[in-house]
């Protein structure tokens, strides 16, 4: 039995106050217990956001990493600086990233092994645009993003990873794939990773939901057996996402 996460994304939203007076006000209606709660905050967030969960269960992660260790990097942000600041997750290669800042495949495999190499988990994002759905390549293209992501990662270093898949069609635009949709990409992805690793390795990384989940579509979507929980945009920021962690314990 997989244990579900429940994992915030920010995105590019509130400032380091308000973010310290939101996390203030929602970890004591949040219940941790059964499951893995995390915020991810932007960077200049999250301090701010560390010290406020401080003495609760609920865990920090940042939106993005780079993957050199320091030097002439203008603008980013290393694994060691989030490990210092007491972050233990880090969203990499969300559709955002890849199709705003032109993240490709092999970036986002050394960031993930980055992660890795620092303890930090690394929530790897894959999915499809409508065009691509609409032409039957979902699944073939998902899993050429997952083989990437995994490129030269043992089976060890694997095991604490997570998965999120978020069909582009379905970020932000109120449109939810539907729960047997997401069901079929998240099986294909488990799929793919016995057929990277093992049965056992497969069966231990947990696969997120994201695009569009809210407090009305979480509990069916939560209920797929191939789906460990979601990645929550715009709902993370609402009282709403306490519910949505019930359906997740
Ligand atoms: C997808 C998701 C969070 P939203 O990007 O990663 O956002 O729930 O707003 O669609």
């Amino acid at each position: 039995m997989r244990r579900k996460v429940i994992a915030g994304n920010w995105k590019m939203n509130k400032t380091p106050r308000e973010v310290r007076s939101i996390l203030t006000d929602m970890k004591d209606k949040i219940c941790t217990e059964g499951v893995d709660v995390l915020f991810c905050v932007p960077a200049i967030s999250l301090v701010a956001a560390v010290e406020s969960v401080k003495g609760t269960d609920i865990a920090i992660g940042a939106e993005n990493m780079f993957y050199e260790e320091q030097g002439a990097y203008t603008g980013e942000i290393s694994a060691s600086m989030l490990v210092d600041a007491g972050v233990k997750y880090v969203i990499l290669g969300h559709s955002e990233r890849r199709q705003i800042f032109g993240e490709d495949n092999t970036v986002i495999n050394m960031k993930v092994k980055k992660a890795i190499e620092h303890k930090i988990i690394p929530i790897i994002c894959c999915g499809e645009t409508l065009e691509q759905r609409e032409h039957g390549v979902t699944l073939e293209f998902v899993e050429e993003q997952i083989r990437s992501a995994y490129y030269n990662v043992s089976r060890e270093e694997a095991h604490d990873t997570i998965i999120a898949y978020e069909p582009i069609w379905a970020i932000g635009t109120g449109k939810v794939a539907t729960s047997a949709q997401a069901q079929e990409v998240c099986a294909d992805i488990r799929g793919c990773i016995e057929r990277i690793y093992d049965r056992e390795t497969a069966d231990a990384i947990r696969i997120l939901y994201g695009g569009s989940v809210n407090a009305s579509n979480a509990e069916e979507l939560f209920a797929m057996p191939d789906i460990d929980g979601g990645l929550v945009g715009g709902a993370s920021l609402k009282p709403e996402f306490a519910d949505i962690v019930e359906f997740g314990r």
